[in-house]
């Protein structure tokens, strides 16, 4: 096994089985999956592409609901064990900073990232077209709005754990205002979450067909003593619509906008029923990945084809390995990102 550590907390409670005997891929799926079925609350019809994290003695998320009327909210969840969950009925009461209500007109692919003390929502939101919306709690009952970081339009923030060089450090994916056929990741930067800049390029679609369309980050990046593991969703168009599969790349630990190793095969693709058939077919999403320091284990959480949450399992050393053995580069990963 090749050496290399996580950099944060233990984490003995993560959600965890052993990989299958006759496995060959190194990421393998819950048997339970999907862990949260349709109509999980009387107005939502479907939770998916939601993100979750360690909180007191259990776990907490946020969570993608899609309400009857089609229209996406965030809502909030509470577990022991990060796969029974329970949701609060109500969608999340946003403020703004002077405590008065201030919701989004519709909210999703919600992530959620402990930077310090406090923990910071970032969702794709309307602000005259897609848009990214921020906000942030101490206690996950007061969640105050914060100025949206970009111009519209862009989907796929994703915050950072931690600071580099004294600035907060967010991934987003520029986009239009519809099903987006392009889409690269960039990096930005700010002192103060409130402006934002130092804008610089991370990674584009690459020339292999499952990753070829457009990109998007989607657990927040996890520290290792290697660089920073990225889950990222990357997507091919068929003759039958649009197909998201999740990825992995290493980004440099003190300038993220270079990629130092990259997988060229997918790690996950749809291929269970529940990835394959739903509200919008064919969708692995990730949008959140426990990890235990100690162990090496990571659990990922993605969304299944519009409808549903799984789990899939991975040991850090067995995915580096995989990434290394199938690592492919290009140019403009490389780069610093600034032209
Ligand atoms: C993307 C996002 C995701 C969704 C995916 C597949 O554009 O809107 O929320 O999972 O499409 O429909």
């Amino acid at each position: 096994m090749t050496d290399i550590r996580i950099i944060g907390s233990p984490l003995p409670n993560i959600p965890w089985q052993d990989k299958p005997s006759d496995c060959t891929a190194p990421v393998w799926r819950f048997s339970c999956n999907p862990i949260i079925n349709r109509n999980p609350l009387p107005n939502v019809a479907r939770i998916f592409n939601s993100a979750v994290m360690p909180y007191n003695d259990g776990f907490i998320g946020v969570f993608r609901g899609e309400q009857r009327d089609g229209m996406p909210h965030i809502y909030l969840g509470h577990s022991k064990n990060a796969i029974d969950w329970t949701f609060e009925p109500e969608k999340i009461p946003f403020t703004n900073a002077e405590g008065k209500p201030f919701m989004p007109i519709y909210a999703y692919d919600p992530r959620l990232v402990k930077v310090d003390d406090t923990y910071y929502i970032m969702w794709c939101q309307d602000e005259y077209g897609a848009s990214i919306g921020m906000a942030k709690t101490t206690d996950f009952r007061t969640f105050t709005r914060l100025e949206n970081p970009f111009l519209p339009y862009n989907r796929n923030a994703v915050l950072f754990p931690r600071k580099i060089g004294g600035n907060f450090i967010m991934l987003s994916r520029p986009c239009d205002n519809a099903h987006t056929a392009f889409g690269d990741i960039f990096i930005s930067e700010s002192k103060d979450m409130e402006f934002w800049g130092r804008h610089r390029h991370v990674m584009s679609p690459s020339k292999n067909w499952w990753d070829s369309l457009k990109i998007g980050a989607g657990a927040a990046p996890i520290e290792t003593d290697k660089g920073w593991l990225l889950f990222y969703h990357g997507v091919v168009n068929t003759c039958n619509g649009y197909v998201y599969s999740i990825g992995a790349a290493i980004l440099d630990i003190d300038q993220p906008s270079r990629v130092i190793h990259r997988c060229s095969n997918y790690i996950l693709a749809p291929e269970e029923w529940y990835e394959e058939r739903g509200f919008v077919p064919n969708v692995c999403f990730p949008c959140a990945a426990l990890c235990d320091a100690e162990s090496g284990r990571i659990a990922i959480y993605y969304g299944c084809a519009d409808s549903y949450v799984g789990i899939a399992f991975a040991t850090v050393s067995e995915l580096y390995e995989y990434i290394l053995a199938h690592d492919e580069v290009s140019v403009t990963d490389e780069e610093i990102g600034l032209r």
